[in-house]
Formats: structure tokens, C-alpha cells, sequence
């Protein structure tokens, strides 16, 4: 797990020996790695909200002025996700799941396709965009697929209050984020795939498994913030390094 590569040692060859003899890996994932999924990344060209801010409709300040709004919003999001599967990214994540059983995969996708892909040890510290949870009670329920053809707020089955996506918004605490910090600091080795690294406190993770002495590996078809504290930049789509790397 030591050395950087050489002339006789590409990157992507490093890489993939760090990935094998990882005995404690961490995987951090962001939109990116369902880019190729077809479910749209939030920032950048292609962004879902060219145009707009995130922080314009993933605030709990928006939901209180216009529930109307956000909920379409996410309803348009639903409608777009049903018709997504996981892609060979998912599936090679799923896979190292399998040779390397501490892995812990802390993704930021709202999406479930690494659950779906057949990964188990996931952390979904952005929460789950299939999921209704009551503003008032705290009642989750899985979305209905009428839900988004009847243009009705989704109402609590206990308390009657209306439901918001099962998401983490902007200015609201991340309540997996400390299981996640301590996994960091016990890992060897990081996998950062997909993900701007702009957004607080999931980016950290990264940095507290790099200041705790792992390796850092990322794989983005663009330079984030978190080039510069990874080892090995991989310069890259998901759905195409990832099979190889973790194969
Ligand atoms: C490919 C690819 C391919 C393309 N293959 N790659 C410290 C400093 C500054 C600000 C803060 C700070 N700490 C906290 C903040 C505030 C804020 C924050 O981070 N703001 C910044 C934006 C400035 N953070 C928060 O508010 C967080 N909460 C918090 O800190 O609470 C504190 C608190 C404590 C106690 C009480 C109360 C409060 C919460 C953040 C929640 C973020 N939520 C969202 C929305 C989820 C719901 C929804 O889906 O609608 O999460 S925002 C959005 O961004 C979503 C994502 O998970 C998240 C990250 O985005 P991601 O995944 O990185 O996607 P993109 O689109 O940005 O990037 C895609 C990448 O993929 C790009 O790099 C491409 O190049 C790449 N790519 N194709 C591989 N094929
Ligand atoms: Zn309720």
C-alpha cells in the first residue's frame, strides 16, 4: 500500500494493486457515478440546475415558502430516476464489495443504485429521493408511484401533516456523517468517485481518511478540490475506469 507510481507503474496499474490489497477501503461516491445511469449531476454543464442554484430548491427555507414547487421538482426528479438502472460502476462497486468485506460505501446519491447494483455496506448520508418523510412527525414511508401522476403533496399516514423527499437539504444536519468520519479515520484506502467535492461535510471525508494516512484515489473526468489531496488523480467516466480498476 506504499509507493507512488513509477515509469514501469501507470497510474491506473497503481491503482488498481492499492484497490486489491486494501484491507479497510472507503468508497466515496457523487452524482458523476450515475451520470452514465442517465439520472443528471447537480452542478457543471449537463447540471440538472444549470441555471439555478441547488441551495434555490434543496433548503428547507424554499419548502416552507413553495412545497408546491419543490415538490415538483421532485417529482419530475422520481419520474427521471424510474427510468434509470445502476451501470457498471455500480455493479464494479457492488463486486469489491464482495473480495473486500470491511469495505464501507458512503455515497451522496439520493438514488438507491448502489443498493439496487447489490451493494450492502452503503452509508446514504444524503438521504433517499424514493422516500417520504412526514415535516411533522418524522414518519417515513416509501414514495407511491401515483404520487408523482397526481400532482397532490404526499401526506403522512399517522398525523395527517404533509411529507417532504426523504432527502438532506442545505442547512440541515447530516446525521450519518460521524459513522462516517470514524470509518475514515480507520481506512486505508479511499475511492473517491464522481463528485464535485464542493459539498460540506461529505467532501471531508475524504480529508479525514487522507489526514488518518490513506491513500486517495479519485476518478473524475474533471480536476474537483479533492485533486489535490489524492494520490492518484484518474482522469475519467465512472461506468469505464471503474470496471477495470476493480476488476
Ligand atoms: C463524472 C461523470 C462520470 C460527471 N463519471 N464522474 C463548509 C464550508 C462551506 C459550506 C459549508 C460547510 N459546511 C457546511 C456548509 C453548508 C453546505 C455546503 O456544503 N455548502 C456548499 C455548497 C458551499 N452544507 C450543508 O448545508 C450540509 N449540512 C450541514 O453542513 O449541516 C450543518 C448543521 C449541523 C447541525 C445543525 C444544522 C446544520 C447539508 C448538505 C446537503 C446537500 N444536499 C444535496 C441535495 C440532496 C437532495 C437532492 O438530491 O435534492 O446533495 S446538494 C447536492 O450536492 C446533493 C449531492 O449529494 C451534493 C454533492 O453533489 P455531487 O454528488 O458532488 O454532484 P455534482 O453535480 O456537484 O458533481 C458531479 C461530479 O461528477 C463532477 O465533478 C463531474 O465532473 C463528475 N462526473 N460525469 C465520473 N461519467
Ligand atoms: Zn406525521
Amino acid at each position: 500500500m506504499t509507493g507512488h507510481p513509477t515509469d514501469s507503474t501507470g497510474p491506473r496499474e497503481q491503482a488498481r494493486e492499492w484497490l486489491q490489497a486494501a484491507r479497510r477501503p472507503l468508497v466515496l461516491t457523487g452524482a458523476g457515478v450515475s451520470a452514465e445511469s442517465g439520472v443528471p449531476t447537480f452542478r457543471g454543464p449537463d447540471g440538472m440546475w444549470r441555471g439555478h442554484r441547488p441551495e434555490e430548491l434543496a433548503t428547507p427555507d424554499a419548502f416552507s415558502r413553495d412545497p408546491e414547487m419543490v415538490w415538483e421538482f421532485y417529482r419530475w426528479r422520481r419520474s427521471v430516476l424510474r427510468g434509470c438502472a445502476p451501470n457498471p460502476a455500480h455493479v464494479a462497486l457492488a463486486r469489491y464489495e464482495s473480495s473486500h468485506p470491511d469495505l464501507l460505501l458512503v455515497t451522496q446519491n439520493v438514488d438507491g443504485l448502489h443498493r439496487l447494483a447489490g451493494s450492502t455496506r452503503i452509508q446514504e448520508i444524503h438521504g433517499r429521493l424514493m422516500i417520504d418523510r412526514c415535516s411533522a412527525c418524522g414518519l417515513e414511508s416509501d414514495a407511491s408511484p401515483r404520487d408523482e401522476a397526481d400532482r397532490r403533496i404526499p401526506m403522512c399516514g399517522s398525523c395527517g401533516a404533509i411529507c417532504r423527499p426523504g432527502v438532506v437539504w442545505f442547512g440541515e444536519p447530516v446525521p450519518l456523517i460521524g459513522s462516517a468520519f470514524e470509518a475514515a479515520g480507520s481506512a486505508d484506502l479511499v475511492l473517491v468517485v464522481g463528485t464535485s467535492g464542493v459539498v460540506e461535510p461529505a467532501a471531508s471525508v475524504a480529508r479525514v481518511a487522507r489526514s488518518a494516512g490513506a491513500e486517495v484515489i479519485e476518478v473524475n473526468p474533471e480536476a474537483t478540490p479533492l485533486s489535490a489531496l489524492s494520490d492518484l488523480s484518474l482522469r475519467g467516466k465512472a461506468a469505464e475506469l471503474l470496471p477495470e480498476l476493480l476488476s
